[in-house]
């Protein structure tokens, strides 16, 4: 996979998508965190670096993690094989790649949790299941206790609030509502969010979304690109790409033009449903090269920040001493 594409300021689309009952479940994954044997991140399987929380290996607190690699079904498995053999390299962490099409994969957490971690005084581990929206916690969820116990949909934001289901096998699981953090600070994981259908329609602009999947796409899947549309050569650039699907799928408006939004929105759905073919967004490789710059760029807004103050505190005490 091409490194692409560079993390670049001007092309950032903001994504302001923090409703209240993130914050709030945020907070009660915090107060619930002390009372939990282990944690389960759902993360999906084609954006497994951008799907995680950044937050959570603080939360984490040494606690037994799996990470559980959801609709897997859909992602590049040469990529998910890469994945998989960098997340086994972390300390009390194991990584599985699941999908609904294969539920026996999932059962297999069944026979694991026993080893991974200690059961209390009643005999039970509680896991706490968290994840981004639309990850698929709640699915996995229902194919583990066997039964339709949480309620699913094909949309981010589901559940609201926290669950508790006893297995009544020795595992209590806890649901917890989709969360995503206040501030994505790699632009690129704004977009991959976008185009995987964690962020709620209404937040996201799909024109732009669109225009960078294009672009992902004809950088690092272009075979795919001309199976799917039956082109024998691609257009180099995104627009022209978009311009030329436009017109093939009939997605006009006035005048006879491409309508961009209505492509855009074509090429998206086309991802998620993996029409177009099994694509990952990132690799480890991308993804720990992009997360050094973004730590990079966090340090010296830090630094920044400390000399404001360090400069704030100096000119105070220059005016106290007057
Ligand atoms: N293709 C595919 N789709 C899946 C898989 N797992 C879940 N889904 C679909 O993903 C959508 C979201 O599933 P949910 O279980 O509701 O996701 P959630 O993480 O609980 O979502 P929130 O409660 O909104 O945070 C549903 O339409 C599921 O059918 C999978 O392995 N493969
Ligand atoms: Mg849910």
């Amino acid at each position: 996979m091409a490194p692409f594409p560079p993390l670049c300021a001007a092309q950032h689309m903001s994504i302001n998508w923090f409703p209240g009952h993130m914050s709030k479940a945020i907070r009660e994954i915090k107060d619930i965190l002390p009372k939990v044997d282990m944690i389960i991140e759902i993360v999906d399987a084609r954006i497994p670096y951008s799907s995680a929380n950044p937050v959570i290996s603080q939360f984490r607190a040494g606690k037994p993690f799996l990470k559980l690699l959801s609709k897997s079904d859909l992602a590049d498995p040469v990529v998910t094989q890469q994945w998989l053999a960098h997340f086994q390299k972390e300390d009390n962490v194991k990584a599985l790649a699941v999908t609904t099409v294969h539920p026996e994969q999932i059962r297999q957490i069944l026979g694991m949790y026993q080893s991974m971690a200690k059961p209390d005084k009643l005999g039970n581990i509680t896991a706490l299941i968290t994840g981004i929206p639309n990850v698929g916690k709640s699915t996995i969820i229902n194919i583990l206790a066997g039964k339709v116990i949480a309620k699913t949909g094909n949309e981010p934001a589901i559940t609201k609030g926290q669950q508790r289901i006893d297995l009544h096998n020795g595992l209590v699981l806890i649901d917890s509502p989709g969360i995503l953090w206040p501030k994505i600070e790699n632009p690129n994981s704004g977009y991959r969010l976008a185009v995987s259908g964690a962020i709620k329609e209404t937040a996201i602009n799909n024109d732009e979304v669109g225009l960078w999947a294009a672009a992902f796409f004809l950088k690092n899947y272009p075979e795919l690109m001309k199976k799917r549309f039956k082109l024998e050569t691609l257009p180099e650039l995104d627009v022209e790409f978009l311009e030329v699907i436009g017109r093939q799928r009939g997605c006009l408006g006035s005048g006879g033009h491409v309508d961009f939004h209505k492509i855009a929105t074509l090429l998206i759905n086309e991802f998620r449903t993996a029409t177009l073919g099994l694509i990952s967004l990132e690799t480890p490789e991308i993804a720990m090269a992009e997360d050094a710059i973004v730590q990079q760029r966090l340090a010296e807004k830090e630094a920044l920040k400390a000399e404001a103050q360090r400069l704030r505190k100096l000119a105070f005490k220059a005016r106290a001493k007057k």
